[in-house]
């Protein structure tokens, strides 16, 4: 009797060990493809903003945006923002044009985390994509950016070398950015994709 209720107890708890190594499996096969898609957007962030970017000391332009976009949409703030700091710290190490400055990679953290706080399992609607160009635009690119040039430089903050381009740019750029989120969000099917990974999850 002691003995089988005994085994009975072992049985439970085996049983309870192979359920919890299968769901384990499971979570490990759901990181996995999630890391796989991260990974593919980080080096397509790395080859925009590296390779296919036009960058002067002052001033950059690239759609590097689009795959930060579908990064936010995907793994929310806090995962976009630290794919986009490995897309820094990759594209740096691999092809850097100039001194590594660690106040790009804040930057690189807070628009991913803004993409992530706008479209992380939301529909993309032009009132959102509008709000997160625009508070990209405020924060990284008139506020943060001007600001890591002038210390990096030795420039005064306020000098037409870090402005003029800058605004000229800004004004461009701003609705080029705003249909271009617009258009690639809604091509993301993200629900289907999150259900596909929640039935791996399961
Ligand atoms: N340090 C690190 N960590 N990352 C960098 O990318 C980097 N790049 C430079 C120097 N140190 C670095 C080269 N200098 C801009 C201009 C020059 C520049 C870096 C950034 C710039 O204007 N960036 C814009 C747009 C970025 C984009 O659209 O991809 C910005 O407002 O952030």
């Amino acid at each position: 009797m002691g003995c089988c209720l005994l085994d009975e107890g072992r049985n439970v708890r085996g049983f309870i060990f192979a359920f919890a190594e299968m769901l384990k499996m499971k979570k490990h096969r759901l990181d996995a493809r999630m890391i796989a898609i991260m990974g593919l957007l980080i080096a397509l962030m790395v080859t925009l903003s590296r390779l296919v970017a036009i960058e002067t000391p002052f001033i950059k332009i690239s759609v590097t945006f689009i795959p930060q976009v579908i990064m936010g949409i995907l793994f929310g703030p806090f995962w976009s923002g630290i794919g986009a700091v490995l897309a820094d710290l990759v594209g740096m190490a691999l092809f850097s044009k100039s001194a590594f400055f660690i106040g790009f990679t804040l930057n690189a953290f807070i628009e991913g985390a803004i993409y992530g706080f706008f479209f992380y399992r939301k529909e993309i609607t032009w009132k959102n994509a509008i709000l997160a160009t625009l508070s990209v635009t405020l924060i990284i690119n008139l506020f943060l950016t001007p600001l890591w040039l002038a210390l990096m430089y030795h420039v005064p903050l306020f000098s037409w070398v870090v402005w003029a381009p800058r605004l000229l740019k800004t004004v461009i750029w701003l609705p080029i950015q705003s249909i271009a989120i617009y258009y690639v969000g809604r091509s993301v099917p993200y629900k289907k994709i999150l259900r596909s990974l929640a039935i791996h999850a399961k």
